[in-house]
């Protein structure tokens, strides 16, 4: 059915529905008050879980204030996201981080930035590292398309192109950066277009279709791993919603725009390939929504019943003393 094979298709697909569903249950708890914003990264599921399905549990990951999803695709747990949405200690940095700031070190995912464009070069560093050290592990760096107008990146890109670091640099690019839309910031008509200009392949796909997200993400993290050095991924997707969970979303865009795109959704495109070629039944999909949706019930619950960090704790963990 793709260059992919069936069954990486439907793993990829199960991550598309734990992020979904993690998502609407966290914009769920956020109407019910947990502190924090919420940017939702509903409609974009297929990149990273596209990128995710094809890291190692040792390659490294980092992402931005939409990075819900990118952390579920590394694995990262439900029980400890959710305490760190809720700002519980029991969360992925004791409830210090919130929504836009989780660091899973469990999974080799080293941070989450609300910076725009600060992770690209904390992901180049983390490359020179893995090289340096002779580690045969890929980092990934997930982020918007605003970010491509940051110094940040361009410094990112051309240190890891002259070294040949092992990156993957993703962006999903969903129109828009906060309100700006794309063609208002770059005359570019693909962003990757960008990374031509330091000698880094470049790639344009469509984000809302796994098979060509997969397609290119493997073979860019292969080479990677193999010392090949950095690629560019561009995936065009859309955020359902809007910046945040605040943001109606209505000012900058169309009505149109936005029904147009919900027909796009990822996980319905798939879902029909899957079922059409008989690799999944409907009743394995309500299967895995069922199991998904316990998971999320004990990670609610476990986040609600945990204790908040003490006043008398607030500032451990913030400066670091080196020895
Ligand atoms: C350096 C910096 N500049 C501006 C902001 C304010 N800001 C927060 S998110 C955002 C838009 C980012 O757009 P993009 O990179 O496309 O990511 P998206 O939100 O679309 O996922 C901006 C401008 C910021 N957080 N950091
Ligand atoms: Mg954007």
């Amino acid at each position: 059915m793709s260059k992919i094979g069936k069954e990486k298709l439907k793993e990829i697909y199960i991550i598309m529905l734990r992020i979904r569903a993690f998502e609407e249950r966290a914009i769920v708890e956020y109407h019910k008050g947990i502190p924090g914003f919420i940017h939702s990264s509903i409609g974009e599921e297929a990149i990273p879980a596209a990128v995710g399905a094809f890291l190692r549990g040792d390659d490294y990951l980092l992402t931005t204030h939409r990075g819900h999803g990118d952390i579920i695709a590394k694995g990262a747990r439900f029980d400890k996201m959710m305490a760190e949405l809720f700002a519980k200690e029991t969360g992925y940095c004791k409830g210090r981080g919130g929504s836009m700031h989780i660091v899973a070190t469990d999974r080799n995912m080293l941070g989450a930035t609300a910076i725009v464009g600060a992770g690209l070069p904390i992901a180049s560093g983390v490359a020179l590292g893995c090289k340096m050290q002779k580690l045969d592990r890929v980092t990934v760096c997930f982020f918007g398309d605003g970010a491509t107008c940051t110094g940040a990146f361009h410094e990112a890109l051309c240190f890891a192109s002259v070294w040949d670091l092992p990156v993957v640099f993703v962006c999903a690019n969903n129109l828009y950066s906060l309100s700006t839309p794309q063609k208002v910031y770059t005359k570019l008509e693909h962003i990757s277009d960008r990374a031509k200009a330091y000698g880094i392949p470049g790639v344009t796909v469509d984000g809302n279709d796994v098979a060509a997200v997969a397609e290119v993400a493997s073979e860019a993290i292969e080479r990677a791993r193999k010392g090949g050095g950095p690629t560019f991924i561009e995936g065009m997707t859309y955020r359902i919603y809007g910046h945040h969970m605040g943001d109606p979303g209505t000012s900058y865009r169309t009505k149109e725009e936005v029904e147009d795109w919900k027909k796009k959704d990822p996980i319905a495109r798939l879902q029909s390939r899957l079922l059409k070629a008989k690799v999944i039944t409907k009743s394995d999909i309500e299967e895995i929504q069922a199991d998904v949706n316990r998971e999320l019930d004990e990670a609610v619950k476990f986040a609600a019943e945990s204790p908040e960090p003490k006043i008398e704790d607030a500032l451990s963990g913030i400066y670091y003393t080196a020895r």
